[in-house]
């Protein structure tokens, strides 16, 4: 994977203050404040929410609510604000169940995302029957209506759900929506904005992990056109519904990365991870890590609380266990959230005088389910040693555009240069530690 302009930029700026007072660098991933106990308060330390999609049917559950209330500071109505849920007959709308979850957030002071405005699925009976002109009417009413009657209350509105197909083509999927015309997502999303000019409008959708996917392809030249001619639209939402046979794709932070570069957030919206253990615990660090890594991924919501709540409660995809106990992808989750290794920056640590300086900048690369890739750019000077210093159990295995030398332990690394400029890389085993190594540089 290549370096990310952004994070690159985000963490020399960092490096670049110490090294003037400085005469090197070193950078360390460490919490900007204490470490926090809550996925709420620790998202919080880095300007992210961490959300959980509600379903009114448990509000009267002891156990969920309270963890409700401790954990999560975002709600998703999991399908109280569906177009079945809001107008289940044409023009008569019905709220019951959304103001619940909605009150329910907001009286604890707990924002809220809107899901979803407009969607091929879970349409009521009468607008399933509909086509051509009268469905493009009826869907803008039920998009102007709904966002109306939530105006102001709403962070940010999934306006369009899953409008594209699963496979190779790139294709829109084939739905009475679509039939109505090419254009109706985005007439979707001006009606809309001109409802609710304060909520963020997303495009949320599965299967756009991988961004070397048709699928994902297709969205992201949506969203472009769309920034292009000055459609509203301000963010896109990633499902996150992985498993064994969709796991988290090695290159989710250049998915992620690539969105937010064409002037959008990106959200984490229906997080899942199917399996148990450490395996699971990886795949949720892995995605938190990615979100963490790009500046303007705003926010992770999981589809539910307890594995008992979720959609696909066979699974065991969520954070806390049944009874409501923390699982160990709950620690791994915190843990990121607490390194403070996202749109903060690392914090810097001094170092000895070095006139001149130098300073090392670590970008994390393409990660696998035993490995991960690290980046490390120098600047200051052509003449430099780098010493890179990875955690026990991790083990690094290879290196890339630079001559290394090994201390004792065999965690820290001095790598100086082998005539390849000023950029090299290395592989490191992680056994199940994902923490980013630290780098620092001298002057030779
Ligand atoms: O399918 C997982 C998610 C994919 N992305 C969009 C999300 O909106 C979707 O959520 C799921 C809910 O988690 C399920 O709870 O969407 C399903 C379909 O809307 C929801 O399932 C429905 C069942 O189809 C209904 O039979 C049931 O009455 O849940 C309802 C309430 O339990």
């Amino acid at each position: 994977m290549k370096l990310t302009a952004k994070s690159v930029s985000r963490v020399a700026l960092v490096s670049t203050l110490v090294a003037a007072t400085a005469g090197a660098a070193v950078l360390v991933a460490a919490p900007a404040s204490g470490a926090a106990s809550t996925l709420a308060a620790a998202a919080q330390q880095s300007g992210r929410y961490f959300g959980t999609a509600v379903a009114a049917g448990r509000l009267g559950d002891s156990t969920y609510t309270g963890i409700l209330s401790r954990e999560f500071d975002m709600v998703t109505a999991e399908n109280e604000m569906k177009m079945d849920a809001t107008e289940p007959n044409q023009n008569q709308f019905s709220y019951g169940n959304a103001d619940r979850i909605v009150n329910h957030a907001r009286n604890q002071g707990k924002r809220v995302r809107g899901h979803a405005l407009a969607w091929h699925s879970q349409q009521p009976g009468w607008m399933q029957r509909m086509e051509g002109s009268a469905l493009r009417q009826a869907m803008l009413n039920h998009v102007t209506k709904v966002a109306s009657y939530y105006r102001g209350k709403i962070y940010a509105w999934d306006v369009v759900n899953e409008a594209f197909e699963d496979g190779s083509s790139g294709a829109r999927r084939n739905s009475n929506l679509q039939r109505t015309g090419n254009d109706w997502i985005e007439a979707a999303f001006r009606a809309a904005r001109a409802a609710d000019p304060g909520a963020k409008l997303c495009y949320n959708d599965y299967n756009t992990d991988n961004w070397s996917h048709a699928k994902t392809q297709a969205v992201y030249r949506m969203v472009q056109d769309f920034k292009s001619r000055g459609v509203p639209i301000d963010c896109v939402g990633f499902q996150a519904h992985f498993n064994s046979g969709n796991p988290v794709p090695s290159n989710y932070h250049t998915t992620l990365q690539n969105f937010a570069n064409l002037g959008v957030d990106v959200q984490i919206t229906e997080l899942d991870i199917e399996g148990s253990g450490s395996t699971q615990a990886q795949q949720y660090q892995g995605v938190t890590q990615a979100c963490m890594a790009v500046s303007r991924c705003t926010g992770i919501t999981v589809w539910g609380i307890r594995d008992s709540d979720s959609w696909r409660s066979y699974g065991t995809p969520l954070l806390f266990d049944n009874y409501g106990n923390k699982k160990a992808a709950y620690t791994s989750v915190l843990n990121v959230l607490n390194s403070g290794t996202g749109s903060t920056g690392p914090t810097t640590t001094s170092s000895s005088p070095n006139p001149g300086g130098c300073t090392a900048t670590y970008s994390e690369g393409e990660k696998w389910s035993d490995r991960f890739n690290g980046n490390v750019t120098v600047t200051g000077t052509n003449n430099w040693i780098v010493t890179v210093t990875v955690s026990t159990p991790q083990k690094i295995i290879a290196t890339w555009n630079t001559s290394p030398s090994w201390d004792s332990t065999g965690n820290v690394m001095t790598a100086r240069p082998n005539g390849n400029g000023n950029t090299f890389g290395f592989t490191v085993m992680h056994n199940g530690n994902w923490t980013w190594p630290t780098v620092s540089c001298r002057v030779a």
